[in-house]
C-alpha cells in the first residue's frame, strides 16, 4: 500500500504515481490487486450486516447510488431532509467496524484522529451522483479520503460555487485521492460509470469509500 520508496546509491527513487487536479493529489493504484481483492471481502460482510439502501433526494426520488456505511455515522437522506445517522434504517443497529485496510489508508494522511464514517456508495451502471458539496461534517480541517474499487468513474470536480468551472478525470479500482484545505469543500460529483472495465465485482460496478470525520473531537 501507498507509495514505494527504493533506496538507490544516492536517491531514492518514488514509483508510486501521483496526479493533481486542482492541486488535490490521485494516487494511482494505491491499494495493489491484493488489497483490493482483500477490502471488498470486508466490504461484503459489512453489505451483508448493514444492507445497501438508496436514499429518496428531497423531491422523493431515489438515488442512484445505494449507500451502506462502516463506524459511528452513514449518510442518510429521506424527504424530511439529508443527515448523518448512527442506526441502520433498516436493520436498527449500529454500523459495522471500519475495516483495517480502509484504516490504514487514512492514517497515511491523517494522524490526528481515526475517521469516524466509512461511507460505502456503489453505483451499478448507469448510477451517477449530481454536484454536490460535503459540508455536514463537524471539523473541515480533516481530510476526506476516498478509495476507488472496481469500474472506472468519470469524477467531476469543481470550486466553492455551483457555476465555477469544473475538471474532468477518470478514477480506476485501487485509486485513493485526498480532498484536504480549500479543496475539501469543492462541489464535485461522478457523471458516469464505465461498465465492464474491472473483474474485480462479481456484478461489475464501482465502490466509492470515503473516510471522514463526521462528528467533533
Ligand atoms: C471533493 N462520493 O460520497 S469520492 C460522496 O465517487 C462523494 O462516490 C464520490 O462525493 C464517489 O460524498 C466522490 C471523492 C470525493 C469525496 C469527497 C469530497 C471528492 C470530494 C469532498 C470535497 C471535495
Ligand atoms: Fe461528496
Amino acid at each position: 500500500m501507498g507509495l514505494q520508496a527504493e533506496w538507490g546509491k544516492d536517491m531514492a527513487l518514488v514509483s508510486g504515481m501521483v496526479e493533481t487536479v486542482h492541486g488535490i493529489p490521485v494516487f494511482r493504484g494505491f491499494l495493489d490487486a491484493d488489497e483490493q481483492r482483500s477490502l471488498l471481502s470486508d466490504l461484503r460482510d459489512i453489505a451483508r450486516a448493514a444492507p445497501p439502501f438508496s436514499p429518496i433526494t428531497g423531491w422523493g426520488k431515489p438515488m442512484s447510488v445505494r449507500i451502506t456505511a462502516a463506524g459511528r455515522f452513514c449518510w442518510y437522506s429521506d424527504r424530511r431532509g439529508y443527515r448523518y445517522i448512527e442506526a441502520h434504517p433498516a436493520t436498527g443497529q449500529a454500523f459495522p467496524p471500519i475495516p483495517a485496510l480502509a484504516l490504514r489508508a487514512w492514517h497515511e494522511f491523517e494522524t490526528r484522529a481515526d475517521p469516524d464514517c466509512c461511507l460505502i456508495n456503489h453505483y451499478r451502471e448507469g448510477a451517477r451522483m449530481g454536484l454536490h458539496q460535503d459540508r455536514d461534517e463537524a471539523d473541515f480541517s480533516f481530510p476526506v479520503v476516498s478509495i476507488s474499487l472496481g469500474d472506472p468513474a468519470l469524477f467531476r470536480i469543481g470550486g466553492l460555487e455551483r457555476g465555477d468551472p469544473t475538471r474532468s478525470l477518470w478514477l480506476y479500482s485501487g485509486d485513493v485521492m485526498v480532498l484536504s484545505g480549500e479543496n475539501r469543500l469543492r462541489f464535485h460529483g461522478i457523471d458516469r460509470i464505465k461498465a465492464g472495465e474491472s473483474a474485480l465485482l462479481k456484478d461489475g460496478g464501482r465502490l466509492n469509500l470515503t473516510l471522514r470525520r463526521v462528528g467533533e473531537m
